[in-house]
């Protein structure tokens, strides 16, 4: 297993001194944002995990290695070259056989940071069941990672591209809990409050890293959701945003647009259709998800 991967400097360092890891996926990078926010973006969430006392480690796999933590250089190949395939579970062992280079989702990430020791991850949100899912059968595969990798999430919920009461049902057959971060609603990724409750609400970085160590002590394998809203300042209008969803929704079935291209393809469509107001609330997410999942790594 070790010779498939290559640490960063920092992240070796970390390592050798023990101290708390925060892996960070690069799908988010390559196929969620436009060039060059998503560059910013992602050394943003490396300096908000340091500044809050964990190390980074951003992962992707490039020319058939193992990134676990990645240069500046690389973050900028990832963000611009044209190709980067957006890689989950199915994908790694021909992505690192054949040397190319593969973004990492959710599902990649946690793989990966599990393989490191790496136990918390942010992100701005997970894959789920999507809407019409009993006709098209399309569920990431995020969901089943999180049944079995015992890798703790943050992020900001669901987005409401997806049917996010199917996706709760879902998680729930699979064992995976759901915290809220210091709320008892389950956000909605761009909106704070999705309709839906969250299993169990935790009312700090301590908290939760109390029930996450308690999990994995008892042998409970398996990820967890930790999830976290948009501070109230960047939350979108539930009813603007909902309809721009459904806009985006019915671009994409007039398209044909289906499978793996489908998340990409709707979080274009949100941004052009707002004016990069979607994308603005995207990132400040994630900075807060950067921030929340370095607090835990420090407490675990
Ligand atoms: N949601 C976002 N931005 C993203 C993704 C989801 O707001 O970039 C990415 C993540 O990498 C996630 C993946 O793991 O999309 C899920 O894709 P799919 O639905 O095809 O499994
Ligand atoms: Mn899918």
């Amino acid at each position: 297993m070790k010779k498939f991967i290559d640490y960063s400097e920092e992240v070796k360092k970390a390592i050798g001194m023990n101290k708390p890891l925060v892996a960070l996926e690069s799908t988010i990078i390559s196929h969620g944002m436009p060039y060059p926010k998503n560059v910013e973006t992602a050394l943003m969430c490396e300096d908000v995990v340091r500044k809050n006392g964990a190390v980074p480690a951003t992962i992707a796999i490039i020319k058939g290695r193992i990134k676990i933590g990645l240069t500046h250089e690389e973050i900028e190949y990832l963000a611009n070259a044209k190709g980067i395939l957006k890689m989950s579970r199915r994908d790694i062992p021909a992505v690192i056989a054949q040397n190319q280079d593969g973004a990492a989702t959710v599902a990649a990430t946690m793989i990966i940071a599990n393989l490191a020791g790496i136990k918390i991850f942010a992100t701005g949100g997970i894959g789920g069941v999507h809407r019409n899912a009993q006709n098209t059968f399309d569920i990431s595969a995020d969901l089943q990672e999180l049944g079995k990798t015992s890798v703790a999430v943050v992020c900001a919920g669901v987005k409401s591209i997806l049917d996010i009461g199917l996706t709760l049902e879902y998680l729930e057959t699979l064992g995976v809990p759901i915290l809220g971060y210091k709320t008892e609603k389950f956000p909605a990724f761009y909106t704070d409050d999705s309709g839906y409750k969250v299993d169990y609400q935790v009312n700090g970085a301590v908290h939760a890293a109390q029930i996450l160590r308690t999990k994995w002590e008892l042998g409970l394998n398996g990820g967890v959701v930790i999830a976290n809203p948009i501070p109230s300042e960047y939350s979108m209008d539930k009813e603007y945003i909902d309809s721009v969803i459904k806009k985006a929704i019915s671009q994409a079935e007039l398209k044909g647009i289906k499978g793996k291209e489908i998340t990409p393809f709707l979080l274009e469509s949100i941004k052009d259709i707002t004016k990069g107001e979607s994308l603005s609330a995207n990132i400040e997410l994630v900075l807060n998800n950067a921030k929340v999942a370095a607090m835990i790594a420090c407490e675990l």
